[in-house]
Protein backbone atom coordinates (compact mmCIF):
# COMPACT_ATOMS: atom_id res chain seq x y z
CA UNK A 1 0.00 0.00 0.00
CA UNK A 2 1.28 3.63 -0.95
CA UNK A 3 -0.06 6.58 0.97
CA UNK A 4 0.94 10.25 1.62
CA UNK A 5 0.87 10.32 5.42
CA UNK A 6 0.58 7.48 7.44
CA UNK A 7 -0.58 7.91 10.16
CA UNK A 8 -0.02 5.36 13.66
CA UNK A 9 -2.78 5.78 16.69
CA UNK A 10 -6.87 6.43 15.86
CA UNK A 11 -6.81 8.80 19.17
CA UNK A 12 -8.08 12.58 18.55
CA UNK A 13 -4.69 13.44 17.31
CA UNK A 14 -4.79 10.96 14.58
CA UNK A 15 -8.41 11.21 13.56
CA UNK A 16 -8.58 14.91 13.69
CA UNK A 17 -5.26 14.84 11.80
CA UNK A 18 -6.66 12.50 9.02
CA UNK A 19 -9.73 14.46 8.82
CA UNK A 20 -7.93 17.67 8.28
CA UNK A 21 -5.76 16.18 5.37
CA UNK A 22 -8.52 14.38 3.87
CA UNK A 23 -10.05 17.59 3.13
CA UNK A 24 -7.29 19.13 1.47
CA UNK A 25 -6.98 15.99 -0.83
CA UNK A 26 -3.86 14.99 0.95
CA UNK A 27 -3.98 11.03 1.26
CA UNK A 28 -3.86 9.40 4.86
CA UNK A 29 -3.89 5.74 6.43
CA UNK A 30 -4.28 5.77 9.64
CA UNK A 31 -2.84 2.34 11.64
CA UNK A 32 -4.34 1.48 15.18
CA UNK A 33 -3.76 -1.22 17.22
CA UNK A 34 -7.47 -1.15 19.21
CA UNK A 35 -10.40 -2.25 18.18
CA UNK A 36 -12.85 1.28 17.75
CA UNK A 37 -14.98 -0.35 20.73
CA UNK A 38 -11.97 -0.01 23.03
CA UNK A 39 -10.81 3.62 21.65
CA UNK A 40 -14.39 4.99 22.18
CA UNK A 41 -14.34 3.01 25.85
CA UNK A 42 -11.93 5.26 27.34
CA UNK A 43 -13.27 8.34 29.20
CA UNK A 44 -10.87 10.99 29.19
CA UNK A 45 -10.76 14.83 28.93
CA UNK A 46 -14.37 16.71 29.10
CA UNK A 47 -13.13 20.48 28.09
CA UNK A 48 -12.25 22.16 24.95
CA UNK A 49 -10.23 24.98 23.95
CA UNK A 50 -11.77 27.74 21.93
CA UNK A 51 -9.29 26.87 19.60
CA UNK A 52 -9.94 22.75 19.91
CA UNK A 53 -13.56 23.81 19.13
CA UNK A 54 -12.90 25.90 15.83
CA UNK A 55 -10.74 23.02 14.52
CA UNK A 56 -13.21 20.83 14.79
CA UNK A 57 -15.45 22.97 12.68
CA UNK A 58 -12.27 23.69 10.15
CA UNK A 59 -12.65 19.63 10.17
CA UNK A 60 -16.68 20.01 9.81
CA UNK A 61 -17.06 17.56 12.80
CA UNK A 62 -18.37 20.69 14.68
CA UNK A 63 -22.51 20.31 14.54
CA UNK A 64 -23.14 17.73 17.21
CA UNK A 65 -20.45 19.47 19.43
CA UNK A 66 -22.32 23.24 19.18
CA UNK A 67 -25.56 21.59 19.23
CA UNK A 68 -24.72 19.51 22.44
CA UNK A 69 -22.06 21.00 24.23
CA UNK A 70 -22.06 23.14 26.99
CA UNK A 71 -20.12 26.20 26.90
CA UNK A 72 -18.61 27.52 29.93
CA UNK A 73 -17.84 30.84 30.73
CA UNK A 74 -15.66 30.24 33.98
CA UNK A 75 -15.11 28.27 37.28
CA UNK A 76 -14.49 28.16 40.36
CA UNK A 77 -11.69 27.50 42.77
CA UNK A 78 -12.74 26.58 46.19
CA UNK A 79 -10.42 25.95 49.52
CA UNK A 80 -11.14 26.67 53.12
CA UNK A 81 -14.58 26.16 52.56
CA UNK A 82 -15.00 29.21 50.01
CA UNK A 83 -15.65 29.33 46.38
CA UNK A 84 -13.82 31.91 44.17
CA UNK A 85 -15.39 31.75 40.64
CA UNK A 86 -12.96 32.60 37.85
CA UNK A 87 -14.94 34.70 34.83
CA UNK A 88 -13.01 33.27 32.56
CA UNK A 89 -15.23 35.27 29.60
CA UNK A 90 -15.01 38.52 31.48
CA UNK A 91 -11.52 38.15 32.52
CA UNK A 92 -10.58 37.10 28.59
CA UNK A 93 -12.41 39.57 26.60
CA UNK A 94 -15.12 37.03 25.89
CA UNK A 95 -13.45 33.69 25.58
CA UNK A 96 -14.96 30.34 27.12
CA UNK A 97 -14.33 26.75 26.64
CA UNK A 98 -16.88 23.97 25.75
CA UNK A 99 -17.69 20.81 27.94
CA UNK A 100 -17.63 18.22 25.24
CA UNK A 101 -16.57 14.92 25.78
CA UNK A 102 -13.62 13.18 24.47
CA UNK A 103 -15.75 10.29 23.66
CA UNK A 104 -17.60 12.40 21.84
CA UNK A 105 -14.87 14.28 19.59
CA UNK A 106 -13.83 10.55 19.50
CA UNK A 107 -16.87 9.11 17.87
CA UNK A 108 -17.55 12.49 15.84
CA UNK A 109 -14.82 11.71 13.69
CA UNK A 110 -14.79 8.41 13.58
CA UNK A 111 -18.19 8.92 12.10
CA UNK A 112 -16.95 11.33 9.33
CA UNK A 113 -14.08 9.00 8.52
CA UNK A 114 -16.10 6.12 7.59
CA UNK A 115 -19.07 8.40 6.01
CA UNK A 116 -15.65 9.97 3.70
CA UNK A 117 -14.47 6.21 3.04
CA UNK A 118 -10.82 7.09 4.72
CA UNK A 119 -8.78 3.89 5.49
CA UNK A 120 -8.93 3.33 9.21
CA UNK A 121 -7.00 0.05 9.95
CA UNK A 122 -7.56 -1.18 13.37
CA UNK A 123 -6.36 -4.42 15.72
CA UNK A 124 -2.97 -3.82 14.09
CA UNK A 125 0.09 -5.90 15.41
CA UNK A 126 3.59 -4.70 15.66
CA UNK A 127 2.95 -1.15 14.18
CA UNK A 128 6.23 -0.68 13.17
CA UNK A 129 7.48 3.24 11.68
CA UNK A 130 11.30 2.75 8.89
CA UNK A 131 13.59 4.72 7.11
CA UNK A 132 12.29 7.74 9.09
CA UNK A 133 15.76 9.19 8.04
CA UNK A 134 15.33 8.69 4.48
CA UNK A 135 13.32 9.72 1.73
CA UNK A 136 11.09 6.64 1.81
CA UNK A 137 9.81 6.09 4.96
CA UNK A 138 7.29 3.08 5.64
CA UNK A 139 5.30 1.44 8.40
CA UNK A 140 4.35 -2.08 8.72
CA UNK A 141 1.99 -3.60 10.73
CA UNK A 142 0.58 -7.33 11.33
CA UNK A 143 -2.80 -8.33 10.85
CA UNK A 144 -4.43 -11.53 11.11
CA UNK A 145 -0.94 -12.93 11.05
CA UNK A 146 0.12 -11.51 7.77
CA UNK A 147 2.03 -8.39 7.61
CA UNK A 148 1.71 -5.46 5.45
CA UNK A 149 3.33 -2.38 4.50
CA UNK A 150 2.59 1.15 3.47
CA UNK A 151 4.85 3.25 1.94
CA UNK A 152 4.24 6.78 2.50
CA UNK A 153 6.30 10.57 2.34
CA UNK A 154 5.48 11.04 5.82
CA UNK A 155 4.79 9.56 9.61
CA UNK A 156 2.74 11.10 12.10
CA UNK A 157 3.38 9.33 15.75
CA UNK A 158 -0.23 9.98 17.05
CA UNK A 159 0.00 6.95 19.15
CA UNK A 160 -0.30 8.12 22.78
CA UNK A 161 2.22 7.98 25.43
CA UNK A 162 2.94 4.35 25.37
CA UNK A 163 2.70 4.04 21.22
CA UNK A 164 5.68 2.91 19.05
CA UNK A 165 6.74 6.06 17.45
CA UNK A 166 8.65 7.98 19.98
CA UNK A 167 10.38 4.77 21.24
CA UNK A 168 11.43 3.84 17.52
CA UNK A 169 13.76 7.17 17.63
CA UNK A 170 17.20 6.27 18.77
CA UNK A 171 18.18 7.67 22.24
CA UNK A 172 21.15 9.96 21.56
CA UNK A 173 18.07 12.02 18.86
CA UNK A 174 15.81 12.67 21.85
CA UNK A 175 15.60 14.42 25.04
CA UNK A 176 13.06 13.54 27.86
CA UNK A 177 11.86 15.69 30.54
CA UNK A 178 9.82 14.26 33.38
CA UNK A 179 8.24 14.54 36.54
CA UNK A 180 5.81 12.26 37.80
CA UNK A 181 3.58 13.11 40.53
CA UNK A 182 2.92 11.19 44.19
CA UNK A 183 -0.37 10.37 43.21
CA UNK A 184 -3.52 9.71 41.03
CA UNK A 185 -6.80 10.84 40.23
CA UNK A 186 -9.95 8.33 40.86
CA UNK A 187 -12.56 9.01 38.11
CA UNK A 188 -16.27 8.61 38.87
CA UNK A 189 -18.99 9.20 35.71
CA UNK A 190 -22.39 8.74 36.95
CA UNK A 191 -25.66 9.73 36.23
CA UNK A 192 -26.68 12.14 37.96
CA UNK A 193 -26.90 15.90 37.74
CA UNK A 194 -24.14 17.67 38.35
CA UNK A 195 -23.24 19.28 41.72
CA UNK A 196 -22.73 22.79 40.13
CA UNK A 197 -23.16 24.04 36.67
CA UNK A 198 -19.46 25.11 36.21
CA UNK A 199 -16.36 22.80 37.02
CA UNK A 200 -15.15 23.28 40.89
CA UNK A 201 -11.30 22.60 41.08
CA UNK A 202 -11.03 22.08 45.05
CA UNK A 203 -8.03 22.28 47.66
CA UNK A 204 -8.39 20.49 50.29
CA UNK A 205 -6.32 19.31 53.40
CA UNK A 206 -7.62 15.89 52.80
CA UNK A 207 -6.47 16.00 48.67
CA UNK A 208 -7.46 17.58 45.92
CA UNK A 209 -11.07 17.06 44.06
CA UNK A 210 -12.75 18.03 41.10
CA UNK A 211 -16.36 18.25 40.16
CA UNK A 212 -17.25 17.95 36.41
CA UNK A 213 -19.27 17.16 34.02
CA UNK A 214 -20.91 15.62 30.63
CA UNK A 215 -24.06 16.90 30.41
CA UNK A 216 -27.35 18.02 32.87
CA UNK A 217 -27.57 14.46 33.63
CA UNK A 218 -24.03 13.24 33.58
CA UNK A 219 -21.22 14.07 35.99
CA UNK A 220 -17.89 13.19 36.14
CA UNK A 221 -15.95 13.77 39.45
CA UNK A 222 -12.07 13.26 40.83
CA UNK A 223 -10.61 12.67 44.02
CA UNK A 224 -6.92 12.86 44.62
CA UNK A 225 -5.63 9.42 45.68
CA UNK A 226 -2.60 7.46 46.36
CA UNK A 227 -0.67 5.49 43.64
CA UNK A 228 -0.83 1.98 45.88
CA UNK A 229 -4.49 2.25 45.83
CA UNK A 230 -7.02 0.10 43.83
CA UNK A 231 -10.38 0.65 42.35
CA UNK A 232 -11.88 -2.13 43.86
CA UNK A 233 -11.13 -0.37 47.83
CA UNK A 234 -13.13 2.24 46.21
CA UNK A 235 -17.03 1.56 46.79
CA UNK A 236 -19.17 3.96 45.38
CA UNK A 237 -20.36 5.13 48.91
CA UNK A 238 -16.84 5.41 49.78
CA UNK A 239 -16.37 7.99 46.81
CA UNK A 240 -18.84 10.16 47.74
CA UNK A 241 -18.27 10.34 51.16
CA UNK A 242 -15.01 11.13 50.52
CA UNK A 243 -15.91 13.65 47.82
CA UNK A 244 -18.30 15.30 49.99
CA UNK A 245 -15.68 16.03 52.85
CA UNK A 246 -13.22 17.81 50.40
CA UNK A 247 -16.25 19.89 49.01
CA UNK A 248 -17.38 23.52 50.87
CA UNK A 249 -20.50 22.57 52.72
CA UNK A 250 -22.95 24.41 50.95
CA UNK A 251 -21.78 22.32 47.76
CA UNK A 252 -21.28 19.24 49.54
CA UNK A 253 -25.51 19.06 50.85
CA UNK A 254 -26.34 19.41 47.14
CA UNK A 255 -24.01 16.59 45.62
CA UNK A 256 -26.23 14.06 44.09
CA UNK A 257 -24.88 10.76 44.09
CA UNK A 258 -25.73 7.19 42.39
CA UNK A 259 -24.29 4.60 41.11
CA UNK A 260 -21.11 4.98 38.71
CA UNK A 261 -21.06 3.43 35.07
CA UNK A 262 -16.75 4.13 35.02
CA UNK A 263 -14.47 4.11 37.77
CA UNK A 264 -10.66 4.31 36.87
CA UNK A 265 -7.62 5.28 38.40
CA UNK A 266 -5.25 7.81 36.39
CA UNK A 267 -1.54 8.53 37.57
CA UNK A 268 -0.48 12.07 36.94
CA UNK A 269 2.78 12.79 35.08
CA UNK A 270 4.37 15.82 33.47
CA UNK A 271 6.53 14.64 30.27
CA UNK A 272 7.95 16.53 27.25
CA UNK A 273 10.21 15.11 24.44
CA UNK A 274 12.34 17.14 22.34
CA UNK A 275 12.53 17.89 19.61
CA UNK A 276 9.00 16.21 17.95
CA UNK A 277 10.17 15.79 14.47
CA UNK A 278 13.13 12.76 13.38
CA UNK A 279 13.53 13.25 9.74
CA UNK A 280 10.11 12.35 8.22
CA UNK A 281 8.35 10.94 11.51
CA UNK A 282 6.58 13.65 13.58
CA UNK A 283 5.41 13.22 17.09
CA UNK A 284 1.61 14.54 17.94
CA UNK A 285 -0.55 14.53 20.99
CA UNK A 286 0.49 12.70 23.89
CA UNK A 287 2.89 10.52 21.95
CA UNK A 288 5.23 13.96 22.53
CA UNK A 289 3.91 15.14 25.84
CA UNK A 290 1.97 14.51 28.73
CA UNK A 291 0.44 17.37 31.32
CA UNK A 292 -1.50 16.15 34.80
CA UNK A 293 -5.26 17.06 33.46
CA UNK A 294 -5.79 19.36 36.31
CA UNK A 295 -5.12 21.93 33.89
CA UNK A 296 -7.81 20.16 31.24
CA UNK A 297 -4.76 20.46 28.65
CA UNK A 298 -3.84 17.49 27.17
CA UNK A 299 -6.65 16.64 24.69
CA UNK A 300 -6.04 20.75 23.92
CA UNK A 301 -2.06 20.17 23.38
CA UNK A 302 -2.73 17.52 20.82
CA UNK A 303 -5.36 19.56 18.77
CA UNK A 304 -2.74 22.48 18.20
CA UNK A 305 -0.26 20.39 17.51
CA UNK A 306 -2.44 18.95 14.96
CA UNK A 307 -3.29 22.24 13.70
CA UNK A 308 0.67 22.95 13.32
CA UNK A 309 1.34 19.87 11.74
CA UNK A 310 -2.19 20.06 9.44
CA UNK A 311 -0.63 23.52 7.94
CA UNK A 312 2.73 22.47 7.66
CA UNK A 313 1.55 19.46 5.34
CA UNK A 314 -1.23 22.00 3.68
CA UNK A 315 1.59 24.26 2.54
CA UNK A 316 4.07 21.04 1.67
CA UNK A 317 1.38 19.82 -0.65
CA UNK A 318 -0.40 22.85 -1.99
CA UNK A 319 2.22 25.46 -2.19
CA UNK A 320 5.39 23.39 -2.24
CA UNK A 321 6.33 24.91 0.91
CA UNK A 322 9.27 23.09 2.14
CA UNK A 323 10.81 25.23 4.18
CA UNK A 324 8.45 24.67 7.28
CA UNK A 325 9.18 20.92 7.48
CA UNK A 326 11.69 21.58 9.92
CA UNK A 327 9.63 24.09 12.29
CA UNK A 328 7.30 22.03 13.86
CA UNK A 329 9.20 21.25 16.60
CA UNK A 330 9.96 24.67 17.45
CA UNK A 331 6.28 26.05 17.02
CA UNK A 332 4.76 23.38 18.79
CA UNK A 333 7.53 23.59 22.07
CA UNK A 334 6.38 27.21 22.66
CA UNK A 335 3.16 26.65 23.44
CA UNK A 336 3.44 23.03 25.06
CA UNK A 337 6.18 24.37 27.70
CA UNK A 338 3.50 27.17 28.52
CA UNK A 339 1.06 24.38 29.23
CA UNK A 340 3.20 22.66 30.88
CA UNK A 341 4.25 25.21 33.23
CA UNK A 342 0.03 26.05 33.64
CA UNK A 343 -0.70 22.44 34.14
CA UNK A 344 2.61 21.92 36.56
CA UNK A 345 1.47 24.74 38.62
CA UNK A 346 -2.38 24.08 38.47
CA UNK A 347 -1.47 20.93 39.95
CA UNK A 348 0.81 21.98 43.08
CA UNK A 349 -1.68 24.49 44.13
CA UNK A 350 -4.08 21.96 44.71
CA UNK A 351 -2.96 18.49 45.35
CA UNK A 352 -1.37 17.39 48.54
CA UNK A 353 1.78 16.52 48.46
CA UNK A 354 2.81 15.64 51.76
CA UNK A 355 1.13 15.75 55.46
CA UNK A 356 3.08 19.16 56.03
CA UNK A 357 0.93 21.55 57.60
CA UNK A 358 2.99 24.14 56.02
CA UNK A 359 2.26 23.78 52.62
CA UNK A 360 -1.12 23.65 52.95
CA UNK A 361 -0.85 26.96 54.38
CA UNK A 362 1.39 27.90 51.79
CA UNK A 363 -1.49 26.21 49.16
CA UNK A 364 -4.36 28.49 50.82
CA UNK A 365 -2.19 31.70 51.09
CA UNK A 366 -1.59 31.34 47.16
CA UNK A 367 -5.02 30.61 45.89
CA UNK A 368 -6.21 33.71 48.09
CA UNK A 369 -3.62 35.88 47.10
CA UNK A 370 -4.18 34.52 42.71
CA UNK A 371 -8.00 35.16 43.41
CA UNK A 372 -8.15 38.65 45.37
CA UNK A 373 -6.05 40.36 42.77
CA UNK A 374 -7.43 40.97 39.13
CA UNK A 375 -3.84 40.15 37.74
CA UNK A 376 -3.70 37.05 39.56
CA UNK A 377 -7.66 35.64 38.38
CA UNK A 378 -6.70 36.97 34.58
CA UNK A 379 -3.02 34.96 34.71
CA UNK A 380 -5.55 31.58 35.44
CA UNK A 381 -8.43 32.77 33.14
CA UNK A 382 -5.96 33.42 29.87
CA UNK A 383 -4.07 30.08 30.18
CA UNK A 384 -7.35 27.87 30.92
CA UNK A 385 -9.20 29.38 28.04
CA UNK A 386 -6.09 28.47 25.94
CA UNK A 387 -2.99 30.26 24.82
CA UNK A 388 -3.19 31.64 21.39
CA UNK A 389 -1.89 29.20 18.65
CA UNK A 390 1.05 30.63 16.40
CA UNK A 391 -0.06 31.05 12.80
CA UNK A 392 2.17 29.04 10.34
CA UNK A 393 3.95 31.08 7.48
P1 LIG B 1 -4.41 8.87 22.80
O1 LIG B 1 -5.80 9.33 23.10
O2 LIG B 1 -3.66 8.13 23.83
O3 LIG B 1 -4.50 8.00 21.48
C1 LIG B 1 -3.42 7.26 20.98
C2 LIG B 1 -3.93 6.13 20.13
O4 LIG B 1 -2.83 5.39 19.62
C3 LIG B 1 -3.07 4.00 19.79
N1 LIG B 1 -1.79 3.28 19.87
C4 LIG B 1 -1.24 2.64 18.82
N2 LIG B 1 -1.65 2.49 17.55
C5 LIG B 1 -0.84 1.76 16.74
N3 LIG B 1 0.32 1.21 17.15
C6 LIG B 1 0.78 1.34 18.41
N4 LIG B 1 1.91 0.79 18.79
C7 LIG B 1 -0.02 2.08 19.30
N5 LIG B 1 0.11 2.43 20.61
C8 LIG B 1 -0.97 3.16 20.92
C9 LIG B 1 -3.88 3.91 21.06
O5 LIG B 1 -4.63 2.69 21.13
C10 LIG B 1 -4.77 5.15 20.92
O6 LIG B 1 -5.98 4.87 20.24
O7 LIG B 1 -3.48 10.10 22.35
P2 LIG B 1 -3.87 11.44 21.55
O8 LIG B 1 -4.69 11.12 20.33
O9 LIG B 1 -2.62 12.21 21.40
O10 LIG B 1 -4.87 12.23 22.49
C11 LIG B 1 -4.44 12.76 23.73
C12 LIG B 1 -5.59 12.79 24.74
O11 LIG B 1 -6.19 11.52 24.77
C13 LIG B 1 -5.12 13.21 26.15
O12 LIG B 1 -4.19 14.25 26.07
C14 LIG B 1 -6.29 13.69 27.03
O13 LIG B 1 -7.19 12.64 27.27
C15 LIG B 1 -5.77 14.23 28.37
N6 LIG B 1 -6.83 14.63 29.31
C16 LIG B 1 -7.47 15.86 29.18
N7 LIG B 1 -7.15 16.69 28.16
C17 LIG B 1 -7.82 17.86 27.98
O14 LIG B 1 -7.49 18.62 27.04
N8 LIG B 1 -8.84 18.26 28.82
C18 LIG B 1 -9.23 17.49 29.87
O15 LIG B 1 -10.18 17.84 30.54
C19 LIG B 1 -8.51 16.25 30.10
N9 LIG B 1 -8.86 15.44 31.12
C20 LIG B 1 -7.20 13.79 30.37
C21 LIG B 1 -8.23 14.22 31.27
C22 LIG B 1 -6.60 12.54 30.55
C23 LIG B 1 -6.98 11.73 31.60
N10 LIG B 1 -6.35 10.47 31.71
C24 LIG B 1 -7.02 9.26 31.92
C25 LIG B 1 -4.95 10.34 31.35
C26 LIG B 1 -8.61 13.43 32.32
C27 LIG B 1 -7.98 12.19 32.52
C28 LIG B 1 -8.41 11.40 33.71
C1 LIG C 1 -13.18 15.98 32.95
O1 LIG C 1 -14.35 16.39 32.86
O2 LIG C 1 -12.88 14.79 32.77
C2 LIG C 1 -12.11 16.94 33.30
C3 LIG C 1 -12.39 18.29 33.35
C4 LIG C 1 -11.40 19.20 33.70
C5 LIG C 1 -10.13 18.74 33.97
C6 LIG C 1 -9.83 17.38 33.89
C7 LIG C 1 -10.83 16.47 33.56
O3 LIG C 1 -9.16 19.63 34.31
Amino acid sequence: MKTQVAIIGAGPSGLLLGRLLELQGIDNIIIEAKSPDYVLSRIRAGVLEEGTQNLMREAQVGDRMDREGHVHDGFALSFLGREERIDVKGLTGGKSVMVYGQTEVTKDLMQARSESGGLTIYDADDVTPHDFYSDKPSVTYKKDGQLHTIECEYIAGCDGFHGVARKSVPTDAIKLFERVYPFGWLGVLSRTPPVSHELIYANHERGFALCSMRSDMMSRYYVQCSLDEKVEEWSDQRFWDELRLRLPAHTASSLVTGDSIEKSIAPLRSFVAEPMQFGRMYLVGDAAHIVPPTGAKGLNLAASDVYTLYHIMRKRYKEGRLDLLTKYSEICLRRIWKAERFSWWMTSILHKFSDDPFNQRIQEAELDYYTSSVAGRTTIAENYVGLPYEVVE
